[in-house]
């Protein structure tokens, strides 16, 4: 039986283009794949959204994190801080990551003057342009970024796990599949539409299949 898994490893010496019309880039560098939403929400909108996309608020909890993150906020030339996952709205003043990481384990300052508490509202995190925090209203309406932690996206089974002869189209193209490299394991289609196994971890296009 073989089964397709669409996987793709991106490379890039900064941030590499992602998945078409995902919105999401893949940082070699953290190790993940960012979306910045311009559009900006409240911040339980924001998480929500996040996790309809299968993600994360993102936050700032490595070095590498925090630099992209401002990187790509520098790139849309976006002058506002965003949302990140930090806040501390079970227990006032303990600031933790929606992954559970303290404020003590991310390094990432505060901005000057912050956490001020304002008006003693300010239960969510955001970070500046500067990749700095700042503690703000959760009521606040802020850009924000989907974080999803794994390099790899995996688009499931083909056919949902049905042997390749019952998935409704096993054409080869001539020769294939070869097992060229030893380490064919995956399945890929040339541009004439006719299928061949390659290696899983060749960086290469893909496109999920998502039921309505
Ligand atoms: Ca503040
Ligand atoms: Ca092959």
């Amino acid at each position: 039986m073989i089964k397709f898994l669409c996987v793709i490893l991106f490379a890039g010496a900064h941030y590499a283009a992602g998945a078409p019309n995902s919105g999401y880039v893949y940082s070699r560098e953290a190790d993940a794949w960012l979306r910045l939403h311009m559009v900006p929400a409240r911040w339980s909108d924001a998480g929500m959204r996040c996790l309809l996309e299968g993600g994360v608020l993102a936050s700032p909890t490595t070095n590498a994190l925090a630099q992209v993150m401002a990187a790509i906020m520098d790139d849309h030339k976006l002058t506002r801080s965003v949302f990140t996952g930090i806040n501390s709205i079970l227990v006032r003043e303990n600031f933790t990551s929606l992954e559970g990481v303290p404020l003590s384990s991310i390094p990432v300052g505060w901005a000057a003057g912050q956490p001020d508490n304002d008006n003693a509202d300010e239960d969510c995190v955001a970070l500046t342009g500067a990749a700095k925090l700042e503690d703000v209203s959760c009521e606040s309406v802020l850009p924000y970024f989907c974080k999803k932690a794994s390099k790899r996206i995996n688009c499931g089974d083909g056919e949902h796990g049905d042997p390749l002869s019952e998935a409704g189209f096993n054409e080869w193209s001539l020769n294939e599949p070869n097992n060229a490299t030893g380490y064919e394991t995956c399945g890929s289609i040339f541009a004439s539409g006719l299928l061949n196994d390659a290696q899983c971890d060749e960086p290469r296009a893909f496109m999920c299949e998502f039921t309505l």
